[in-house]
């Protein structure tokens, strides 16, 4: 059996990620190893987390010692990261310290131990931003990250780089588009919007509204990444994308929809500095090389997301109240004398 060390495992991918895992493949167990940043949520692995081949650790992965401290391990799914790109343009030191300084920690960690497959899971905002006409990323394109965020998720990706051509590590790096679907912190465009829209808040589109993401599913994310961690080639970068690319207020007028509200909600806020217009994913190669394929489209995918944020209010609203912090010390605290 093989036991996976998976980061930021109570955030949203992450989360997403191991109940994926455990339940697609048999004989993997997983360490979720998460320091519970404001976006750690060990809610988000209800259910998950009485399965045998579970285990939480809290630890940072800039904490060389709290790595040392693991048990044994054989491959590592990398999610964890500060990923809010709005949180990078007011302060990016958290970003620095988790995504640049923690991802080489883990590195060196993975060195030491002389691990196996290492997958780093970073994003195709480090390609920068694209205009209306321009053709998707591929793995080809040059890196020219445009926020904090995305520059040190760049860094990220070019240590990973570097750990396998200095080292020989057998690293391989995912850059996905942006995901939605169940457990997404309530900061981001979908689960905010969806979120506002039932509590009748403001909307807040930023600037003309006209900027454009590909969305992706957070399940077809996921196989993805555990596509590459199966079956890709040491070394390599995978681009993932959802093929739907959407202008921010075409989902917001269908969010309004699917949740039964009118456009008066809607309110144009001033623009987020340095926003990137457009970003598309040329994903031929994690197609063509390991045959993947999305299984959600867009439509049926977002109608299902809206479904589950309106089952799980009390999940959102303890987010939004700052309740589901506590959770870590009902469930563990007590019984680690913390
Ligand atoms: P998230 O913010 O929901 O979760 C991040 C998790 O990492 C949290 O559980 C947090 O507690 C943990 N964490 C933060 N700092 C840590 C540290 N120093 N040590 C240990 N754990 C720490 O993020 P997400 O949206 O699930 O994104 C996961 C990964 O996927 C990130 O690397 C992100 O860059 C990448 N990504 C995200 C998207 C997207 O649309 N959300 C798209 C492409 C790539
Ligand atoms: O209130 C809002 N109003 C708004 O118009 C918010 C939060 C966002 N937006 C716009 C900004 C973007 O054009 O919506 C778009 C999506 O914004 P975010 O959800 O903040 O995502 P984005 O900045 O595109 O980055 C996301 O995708 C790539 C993730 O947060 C990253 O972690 C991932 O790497």
């Amino acid at each position: 059996m093989k036991r996976i060390l998976v980061t930021g495992g109570a955030g949203f991918i992450g989360s997403n990620y191991i109940r994926h895992v455990l339940a697609a493949v048999a004989d993997v167990s997983v360490v979720n190893f998460d320091a519970l940043t404001y976006a750690g949520n060990l809610e988000n692995l209800a259910g998950v987390d009485t399965d045998p081949r579970y285990q939480f650790v809290r630890g940072d992965i800039a904490d060389k010692a709290a790595l040392e401290a693991l048990g044994p391990v054989d491959e590592i799914v990398h999610f964890a990261a500060e990923s809010h790109v709005d949180r990078s343009i007011e302060d990016a030191g958290a970003f620095l310290r988790t995504n640049v300084t923690g991802t080489q920690t883990l590195l060196d960690f993975a060195r030491r131990r002389s691990l196996g497959r290492f997958v780093h899971v970073s994003t195709d905002e480090v390609y920068g931003t694209l205009g209306p006409e321009d053709p998707a990323f591929s793995e080809e394109t040059c890196i020219a990250p445009n926020s904090p965020y995305a520059a040190s998720k760049a860094a990220s990706d070019l240590l990973v780089r570097a750990a396998h051509h200095t080292h020989g590590m057998p690293v391989l790096t995912t850059r996905c588009s942006n995901n939605y679907g169940p457990f997404q912190f309530p900061e981001k465009l979908i689960p905010l919007m969806i979120a506002n829209a039932m509590e009748g808040k403001a909307l807040p589109v930023y600037g003309d509204g006209m900027n454009v993401r590909d969305w992706i599913h957070v399940e077809d994310h996921c196989r993805a990444v555990d596509l590459v961690r199966q079956k890709g080639r040491i070394g390599e970068v995978y681009n993932v994308g959802g093929r739907s690319e959407r202008a921010n207020i075409t989902v917001v007028e269908r969010i309004l929809e699917l949740t039964g509200r009118g456009r008066e909600l809607i309110r144009y806020v001033k623009d987020r500095p340095g926003h990137d217009r457009r970003y598309a994913i040329n994903d031929a190669k994690i197609r063509s090389e390991l045959g993947f394929t999305t299984l959600h489209s867009f439509e049926a995918g977002l109608a299902a997301t809206v479904q589950w944020y309106m089952t799980e209010r009390a999940w959102w609203e303890r987010v939004r109240s700052g309740a589901y912090r506590g959770y870590y010390e009902r469930m563990y605290g007590a019984r680690l004398g913390e």
